[in-house]
């Protein structure tokens, strides 16, 4: 990690955890790992990004109305709430994504701050040019986040031991990962980088 690095944990809400409603498989198993990525980086004095899922409840993203999910992360709702035992700094800044009707926003690049911020510009406002990247689901808001960062000309490096896929269809996890990397992306985890 270097001065211009930034953390970004992606969606770990309650919804995409085992009990809710687009539960990932072990979902609550990174909340740990997320949590010793969140020390390490403010220990650094780096900042750290939180994105979420944060829907409105009628969406095209729903399959009720054409998408492929069910419904989750109903913006205000216990469901579209962090993980209890995530551990943010005061100082996180959450962004939210997917807020409009036809908005599926997988990517935590299409997220905004409270301000209507989007990510791009609050990190390029820190002269961040590298992202580690963490959280739900691998297969999906994972994987374009990370491909969303390399186009942005950003270094990105998926932290592996703190993700998990939705596996939609059986091997979607390792399909991600590889394109992840043949794009560009790093691979390190939590023993790597406390070195
Ligand atoms: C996600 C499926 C649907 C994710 C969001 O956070 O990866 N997956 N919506």
């Amino acid at each position: 990690m270097t001065d211009d690095s930034a953390l970004i944990i992606v969606d770990l809400q309650n919804d995409f955890c085992p009990g809710g409603a687009l539960a990932v498989r072990e979902g609550d198993l990174i909340v740990p790992a997320a949590n010793r990525y969140i020390a390490l980086f403010t220990a650094h004095g780096l900042p750290v990004f939180a994105s979420r899922d944060w829907h409105p409840p009628v969406t095209s993203h729903f399959k009720e109305f054409g998408g492929i999910w069910p419904p989750h992360c109903i913006r205000g709702t216990d469901g579209a709430a962090f993980h209890p035992l995530l551990q943010l700094p005061p100082d996180a800044v959450v962004v939210s994504k997917g807020m409009g009707y036809s908005h599926d926003d997988y990517s935590a690049f299409q997220a905004r701050d409270d301000d209507g911020q989007p990510l791009p510009d609050l990190l390029a406002g820190l002269g961040v040019k590298r992202v580690y990247v963490c959280g739900l689901a691998t297969d999906y808001c994972v994987k374009e986040t990370v491909l969303e960062a390399l186009r942005h000309g950003l270094e990105a490096t998926v932290l592996s031991d703190a993700i998990r896929g939705v596996e939609l269809a059986p091997g979607d996890t390792h399909r991600a990962l590889e394109a992840m990397h043949d794009a560009g992306a790093r691979s390190a985890t939590i023993t790597e980088l406390e070195q």
